[in-house]
């Protein structure tokens, strides 16, 4: 060996030598607060995956059964669990989870512990079970299968009593024991009398226990109390978590739906957020809503609202009464997964130049470079003493952005709390954005901007922080579809909340094309019928998805007679926006103007949780305003609370009216009075 040689043989020896030191002497940061289990980790990154709403609701159109339904009433002519797998692997979900039993109590597999189930039925002659036949379509496409029971059973006889409690945990022990690993067990929590009019003491800590005995990997959602890993509802059905949302929550019984959605700073437990929405306004299958299945424009703002605020999104798709997955949900689907897959082809940030205010003890292994990474287990990090600080990205040339991805590595904690985004303009920061918590997923959207650099300034974090992804998109911006509002006298308006597109439309029922009228002001629509229509970009690059509505008269002779108030008088103004707050005790009055053949009337609520909607009422209608017929005695809208959509209610048998009564027997908030947006008749 010559000189040079040994030298450089030298040379090359310290320098490993430091490295190895270097790499010795930076310890990784220590875990902070709560932290999330593997199978929590592992929860996280399904992300998206599919809600399955079927059952004997299915058959008799109703969103909650009174468990009173005949069991013959459940045979779905064609189910086939594949095409629901196979469905839900195309639209890039990652599982399945079945309401194997929804409150009417009926058993979507022939339980021993029940009298009403699969069994009963004449499907597949009282031979099937659709648990057994999902779990194994999931195991074949890939997926994880998960189940839904709910405890609020309005058929078993014992519900309401302590034996109750024990048929539950057996009702568990079957769906966890036969049907391989389940990933996530469901609770829902709504708790309403059953068939002996009494409600259930249930014994959750019994419940989770039974759990963890049996699958102690399962995520035990919604009702949670800390035993066992568990996920939170996010605290409404609309698909909106909260812009701020911490996985972590010091206790998770009895929550307020505010903490629900933003979680709690710091909290002693990780248990992070799941969303669950409905492709369509009810959670089950109903020919009516056939024409309103979500469009991509309102799916993919689910998604940021929910993936992208660090929540898993669990989206139902109910099946037919064929047991099939309606054509219009899975075409549906496929074009979300293309609309996402659109947004998120082509990462701006890789290849960037990266760099950061700190990097932990200078060590390369925490680099900032680690956030362009694919590697899940590399990471950006800070020396602990550093909370506040920057990341800098050069993407070498101008670019037009508009999205933002940030992930924190949450094997160690939730730990951000405040951040900005700064983008440059010649030599220039300014402010893009501020948000809060980033956790495990954050996207953050913002308008086109054209920059070649962007800054993100963390300004408050618990810990030092510790991010593994950072990722830039110019998404394209989707066209919403038009949305229609008709007034008192029936003149139609049509407006597109997106840019200023053209809107094309039909008034016959039939499917809107290229040569269909275009909109140019209101039209006039007093008798009702079906309006359908799109937006589109004249040049053919961009167009919505085909809205459809139904209108049936419009109220331009309706008249509130009780209560007399202006508010009253909103209800019936044919304007679907302002709500009315009015006494409960005071008897709802409507007179229609003349004398009509209603087939049933429709309620708006206000669609905001809390709100005092009507959830009981009775109804009754006259000739005259003096001689009044009950037309529905007791009746409810059935999950308003959690869900309050539009309900339509269609009667028995046509009723010819002129007068309509509505008393509110109970209403979802404080009981001195209750919302409307408007009540109508429907003919
Ligand atoms: C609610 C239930 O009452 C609905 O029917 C639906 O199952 C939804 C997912 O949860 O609480």
């Amino acid at each position: 060996m010559n000189r040079t040689r040994i030298w450089t043989f030298l040379s090359l020896l310290l320098s490993a030598g430091f490295l190895l030191v270097s790499c010795r002497e930076v310890s990784p940061p220590k875990t902070y607060g709560a932290t999330p289990s593997p199978e929590l980790i592992a929860w996280q990154q399904l992300e998206y995956y599919m809600f399955i709403h079927f059952g004997p609701n299915t058959f008799t159109d109703v969103e909650w059964g009174n468990g009173k339904e005949d069991p013959g009433i459940f045979n779905p002519s064609d189910l086939d669990c594949r095409q629901w797998a196979e469905t839900a692997k195309n639209a890039g979900m990652k599982g399945i989870i079945l309401t194997a039993k929804h409150h009417d109590g009926f058993c979507l597999w022939p339980s021993a512990y029940s009298k009403h189930t699969v069994r009963e039925s004449p499907w597949k002659n009282g031979q099937g079970d659709i648990l057994q036949e999902l779990s194994e379509a999931c195991r074949e496409f890939g997926l994880k299968f998960g189940v839904y029971i709910s405890p609020w059973d309005q058929n078993h006889p014992s519900y309401g009593t302590d034996v109750y409690n024990d048929i539950f945990l057996k009702t568990i022990e079957e769906v966890l024991s036969a049907y391989g690993p389940v990933f996530e067990i469901w609770f829902d929590g709504a708790n309403g009398e059953g068939k002996n009019g009494k409600k259930q003491i249930y014994d959750w800590e019994a419940f989770h226990k039974a759990v963890c005995r049996l699958q102690p990997k399962t995520i035990h959602a919604i009702e949670v109390n800390g035993i066992g890993p568990s996920c939170r509802w996010m605290g409404n059905e609309k698909g909106i978590a909260g812009t701020t949302n911490w996985s972590t929550l010091n206790n998770p019984v009895g929550l307020a739906v505010d903490i629900l959605e933003r979680g709690e700073q710091g909290g002693k437990l990780w248990v992070p957020a799941e969303t669950d929405v409905s492709i369509r306004p009810g959670w089950f299958y109903s020919p009516s809503t056939d024409d309103k299945v979500k469009s991509v424009e309102k799916l993919m703002d689910i998604y940021y609202t929910s993936v992208g605020r660090n929540s898993n999104l669990l989206l139902n798709v109910p099946p037919d009464k064929r047991g099939r997955i309606h054509p219009n949900d899975s075409i549906r689907l496929m074009q979300f997964r293309e609309a996402r897959e659109a947004a998120f082809a082509d990462n701006l940030a890789r290849g960037a130049k990266i760099s950061a205010g700190n990097t932990r003890g200078k060590s390369s292994r925490y680099s900032p470079k680690n956030l362009l990474e694919d590697n899940y287990d590399s990471y950006w990090a800070t020396d602990d003493s550093v909370t506040a600080t920057f990341i800098e990205v050069d993407m070498n040339k101008t670019q037009s952005i508009n999205r933002l991805v940030l992930q924190e590595y949450i094997p160690l904690g939730q730990r951000v709390a405040r951040f900005s985004v700064y983008y440059d303009a010649e030599g220039q920061w300014i402010k893009l954005l501020s948000a809060t918590t980033i956790g495990y997923k954050r996207i953050l959207r913002f308008p086109l901007t054209k920059t070649s650099k962007i800054k993100i300034e963390i300004e408050e974090s618990l810990a030092s922080p510790v991010l593994n992804k950072l990722e830039i998109y110019r998404s394209p911006e989707l066209l919403a579809e038009p949305v229609f509002s008709r007034d008192k006298k029936g003149m139609l308006s049509m407006s597109c909340p997106t840019g200023d597109p053209v809107i094309r439309y039909t008034l016959d029922g039939s499917e809107p094309g290229p040569d269909s009228e275009i909109y140019t002001q209101p039209l006039p629509f007093s008798e009702g019928g079906s309006v359908k229509a799109f937006a589109s970009i004249e040049n053919g690059s961009k167009k919505s998805n085909v809205v459809t509505a139904n209108f049936s008269l419009a109220p331009a002779k309706f008249q509130v007679i009780s209560p007399q108030s202006e508010d009253a008088a909103r209800i019936v103004d044919g304007l679907e926006t302002e709500p009315a707050q009015l006494p409960s005790k005071e008897p709802l009055v409507i007179d229609l103007g003349e004398k009509l053949k209603l087939k049933g009337f429709f309620y708006l609520p206000l669609n905001r949780w809390g709100a005092s909607n009507i959830f009981k009422y009775r109804l009754s209608g006259s000739p005259d305003g003096k001689i009044w017929t009950q037309i529905l005695s007791n009746a409810t809208f059935n999950n308003i609370g959690n869900n309050p959509i539009k309900q339509e209610v269609v009667f028995d048998k046509q009723q010819e009216v002129r007068f309509l009564k509505m008393e509110v027997l109970e209403s979802t908030g404080e009981a001195a009075s209750y919302t409307a947006v408007e009540i109508g008749a429907l003919l």
